[in-house]
């Protein structure tokens, strides 16, 4: 049996209750026979989540870029490590080896230390997906530096606030952006930025749209003529296994920006461990990931996860639409891409489209179909393995959170029989646990509950960066001895789970408590609808009411929009009943959505709650346009 690459079901089921039988010996064993220490542990394991206190390979030393690039140079020195496809169809893909990442990585980390950049110094890096941040990530880990990247398509306020509380000493970012047609002036968004920065030392930029910036003297530099001056070795910073690795930004619903912080060891195990057997990577595989590296499913599944593999990862610079709806599949089909992983919200809006700009493309390559970020509605899934993954490859449908570093709960492709919308079974060291209002444990199948994990698996974040008391209260102290993960789940018959939404999204209609999630499947089955957002809001009668905000497909546009509400309602009644019907429906051309795609309901649920004097933190909006019309087309 193997613990480090699951085959088989019955596999799985040992490994996994190996795992939770003998943790220590389960993960000791794994960290011990897949990766390179310079020194190892004196204990594998020590927690306390009343402190809370967690803390894996104590003791242990390493260099989490030796592992995922140093270590493969001699097997896979010529491997390509990384293929970048540009933002146009027209420029060039480029093809990084191990050798040349190394090197890349080695000369910006040696540019780093001649910045005054020493260990536990925080950086923050400003990038779009060009090859950059992937090296300007790995430069930081190299020498002992946190990295706080943060997305380049948020805001200067969002940006300054995430440099003010995390103290960085320094800004690495572009001269610009390319965003399908668009470009983006980052150097001017950072500027802005950092006239409330006092921390902030130095600037690189890195030169990728050509054009004019202004460089504050003293401050700002270009970042190849650096690099190109640098020493291209570089030694690993040796730290220890407790280290922070990095500070990555998660947006709550209340309050400012939570800044999870994520140590080297266990990170590294667990990612790695668990790239592997979610996608069944193989030697000579490509695998591609479409999220940004400013999220976390970027830095776990695009960087670290993959490279400590010695994996080959695309990494994809423009937008699913750009130059038109059949961007992703055309890139599947130019790198022979064998693993595919997407959210939902990137498949709706493409299911949205004609079917020929999937059917033009050969996409016999692909063998594994990932999902991430939100739960996917059976449409959705639909339309993914028909259409893209040809009835023939397995979606892996994977939850977790920014806080939990690596996937939690996800199938392992032809191993776990899938079922449309379940996450399904619990990976090996995850103690899943689902709790009820009077925060008792539920134990048995075919229940629901607050989903909660009573164990501590090796990539939990450690803390929030400055503010261990926030960490300790919102993860764990609703629950004794548990992390809270805010979600909602439901365990069936067979203890597949199936992730129902956040636990905030509940609404209590007459008495009633109400998922939001499910209701909006019931809408988007409707063939007029292509994506919908329920939220609820005071009724003098029933404590709450439901109001919906939905998006027509093309086909819904010239119905009349009176039956197209009654038909919405009719088909609410079928799946679940009269008494989730909507109140108001109010049809939108867009929801205000995050970065990563999930939609702000919090905003939404401001806006049908006739409460705008303050919709919070807007900072991370990716299209704030939306909500001024959603507010002026409101429903009274
Ligand atoms: C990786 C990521 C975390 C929240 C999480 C859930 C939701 C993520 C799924 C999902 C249902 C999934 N990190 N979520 N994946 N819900 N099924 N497969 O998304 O920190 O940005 O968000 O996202 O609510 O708590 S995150």
């Amino acid at each position: 049996m193997s613990n480090y690459h699951i085959k088989h079901l019955e596999e799985y089921f040992q490994v996994y209750r190996k795992s939770v039988r003998e943790p220590e010996n389960f993960w000791g064993e794994v960290a011990e026979e897949h990766f390179l220490w310079r020194k190892k542990w004196d204990n594998v394991l020590q927690w306390d989540f009343t402190k809370p206190e967690i803390k894996w390979f104590e003791g242990a030393k390493l260099n989490i870029t030796e592992n995922c690039i140093d270590r493969h140079l001699r097997t896979r020195g010529d491997k390509t490590a990384i293929i970048w496809e540009p933002n146009s169809p027209e420029e060039e893909a480029l093809h990084i080896t191990y050798k040349e990442l190394h090197e890349r990585v080695c000369k910006f980390a040696n540019v780093l230390k001649s910045k005054g950049i020493e260990k536990g110094d925080r950086v923050c890096i400003y990038l779009p997906m060009i090859p950059e941040l992937a090296v300007s990530v790995l430069a930081c880990a190299r020498i002992g530096a946190i990295h706080s990247v943060v997305f380049a398509g948020f805001s200067s306020t969002a940006l300054s606030t995430r440099i003010n509380d995390a103290d960085c000493k320094m800004v690495i970012t572009a001269d610009g952006s390319f965003r399908g047609s668009k470009t983006i002036d980052l150097k001017g968004i950072v500027d802005e930025a950092l006239e409330d920065c006092p921390s902030i030392e130095s600037v690189l930029v890195a030169k990728r749209i050509a054009s004019d910036i202004s460089i504050k003297e003293g401050r700002d530099e270009w970042l190849q003529p650096l690099l190109d001056a640098a020493d291209a070795n570089c030694e690993p910073e040796i730290v220890d296994a407790e280290d922070p690795l990095f500070i990555l930004y998660t947006s709550g619903s209340t309050g400012k920006p939570k800044g999870m912080v994520h140590t080297s060891g266990g990170y590294m195990v667990y990612t790695a461990y668990t790239f592997k057997n979610i996608f069944q990577y193989k030697e000579d595989d490509v695998y591609w990931c479409t999220a940004d590296i400013g999220w976390i499913t970027g830095h776990s599944y695009i960087v670290y996860g993959p490279l400590a593999n010695g994996a080959t990862t695309v990494m994809f610079e423009g937008v699913p639409s750009y130059p038109d709806f059949g961007r992703f599949w055309e890139i599947v089909d130019k790198h022979k891409v064998n693993q595919f992983y997407t959210a939902p919200t990137a498949i709706r809006a493409l299911a949205k489209n004609n079917l020929d700009f999937v059917t033009k493309h050969d996409l016999s390559s692909l063998k594994v179909l990932g999902s991430v970020g939100e739960p996917i509605n059976e449409e959705a899934w639909h339309w993914y393995n028909d259409n893209v993954g040809k009835s023939r490859c397995p979606i892996v449908d994977t939850w977790w959170q920014t806080e939990t570093g690596g996937i939690m709960i996800s199938p392992i492709p032809y191993a776990t029989p899938t079922i449309p919308t379940y996450a399904t079974l619990p990976l090996p060291g995850i103690q899943p646990a689902l709790m009820d209002e009077n925060a008792k444990e539920i134990k048995g199948n075919l229940v629901d509950g607050r989903l909660c994990i009573k164990f501590p698996w090796p990539s939990i974040a450690r803390t929030i960066w400055g503010n261990h008391e926030r960490y300790k209260d919102t993860y764990f102290s609703a629950y004794e001895n548990m992390y809270f993960t805010g979600d909602g789940a439901l365990r069936d018959a067979v203890g597949y789970y199936r992730i129902t939404g956040r636990v905030d999204d509940v609404v209590i209609v007459s008495g009633h408590n109400l998922g939001t999630a499910p209701i909006e499947d019931a809408i988007n089955e409707h063939p007029a609808v292509a994506e919908s957002a329920i939220v609820g809001y005071p009724h003098d009668v029933k404590g709450n009411a439901l109001y919906g905000f939905v998006i027509l497909k093309e086909v819904g546009e010239t119905r009349d929009r009176e039956n197209l509400r009654k038909e919405i309602n009719q088909q609410i009644t079928e799946h679940i009943g009269p008494i989730a019907k909507l109140d108001k429906i109010q049809f939108v051309s867009g929801l205000p959505k995050t970065r990563s795609g999930k939609i702000m309901r919090r905003i939404l649920r401001k806006i049908a709650s006739n409460d705008l004097s303050n919709l919070g933190d807007t900072s991370t909006l990716l299209n704030p346009d939306v909500v001024d019309e959603v507010i002026k087309e409101k429903i009274d």
